[in-house]
């Protein structure tokens, strides 16, 4: 049985965490199929956009403990982020097209961090997330320590992660950890018409403004201003370019891509 459910159209992949029984934890099966569709996703032209997304209540509960835990004599936590998270959130976070993250239901430990990955993400009404980890005496890993104070700054971080407290999702969103919540049936169709949207939009400028909001957060503003102008000059190199000033000149859409 597949762990990872895979569906494209529109030129958005949507990649489903599959093992709905334990809230799709995060099982070393799911991480490799995870992993693969990522790097199927890298290289298909045909794909421009992508949305994870989990199946049956739960979005993730992060690592599966019924594999992993401090029992297992042979598993070196640190290694297994290594060989199998470190190249997940690696991809969702370097791969040049938007990740829209669906969270249907909770997303917890591991399993919020990989939402925390990705571009955007949106939640269901009744989604939650928990950072978890200090409930199994753990720190936040998979790139939650990059990413939540990126997000919801350090204080907030802290006491997320020192409480390990759920929040719902209109909480998340409020602290800026999400950028939607929809009611719990539009959740899946309205993530995938933005990530389609974003699929028809102008590729090269999509790609570079994802390269550039990462890159921003370690730059002083004289560095950024000049990346600026590096992009923009690839930018406008692009037959979009020409494409969108001709569109907005003749007063009609835009067709990117062609
Ligand atoms: C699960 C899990 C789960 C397996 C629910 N595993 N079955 C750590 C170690 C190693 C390597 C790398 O990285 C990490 C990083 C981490 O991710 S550490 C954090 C791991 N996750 C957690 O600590 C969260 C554990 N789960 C929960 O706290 C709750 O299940 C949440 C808050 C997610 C949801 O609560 P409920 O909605 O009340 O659902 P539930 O607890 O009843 O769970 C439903 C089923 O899913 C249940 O199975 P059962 O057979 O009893 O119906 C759970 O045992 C199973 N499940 N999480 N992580």
């Amino acid at each position: 049985m597949p762990q990872v459910l895979t569906h494209l159209a529109e030129g958005v992949q949507t990649l489903t965490l599959n093992q709905p029984d334990k809230l799709n934890a995060l099982s070393d099966q799911m991480m490799s199929e995870l992993l693969q569709a990522l790097r199927a996703a890298e290289r298909d032209d045909a794909v421009h956009a992508l949305v994870l997304t989990g199946a049956g209540r739960g979005f993730s509960a992060g690592a599966d403990l019924t594999q992993s835990g401090p029992d297992d004599a042979m598993t070196d936590v640190g290694d297994a982020l290594r060989s199998r998270y470190i190249p997940v959130v690696t991809r969702l976070h370097a791969l040049d097209k938007p990740v829209l993250a669906a969270i249907n239901g909770v997303a917890a430990g591991a399993g919020l961090s990989l939402a925390l990955a990705c571009d955007l993400r949106f939640a269901a009404e009744s989604a939650r997330v928990v950072v978890a980890f200090v409930r199994i005496g753990l720190v936040p890993d998979a790139g939650m320590l990059y990413f939540l104070p990126r997000l919801i700054g350090p204080g907030k971080t802290l006491e997320l992660a020192w409480t390990g407290d759920p929040l719902s999702a209109a909480e998340a969103c409020d602290i800026g950890m999400l950028n939607r919540v929809l009611p719990d049936e539009q959740l899946l169709g309205e993530t995938q018409a933005l990530a389609a949207r974003l699929a028809r939009g102008p590729r090269k400028a999509i790609a570079l403004m994802k390269r550039a909001v990462s890159q921003t957060h370690e730059l002083p503003l004289e560095r950024v201003l000049e990346l600026e102008a590096q992009y923009q000059t690839i930018a406008a190199r692009d037959a979009n370019f020409a494409e969108g000033v001709a569109a907005f000149r003749e007063k009609r859409a835009p067709r990117f891509n062609a």
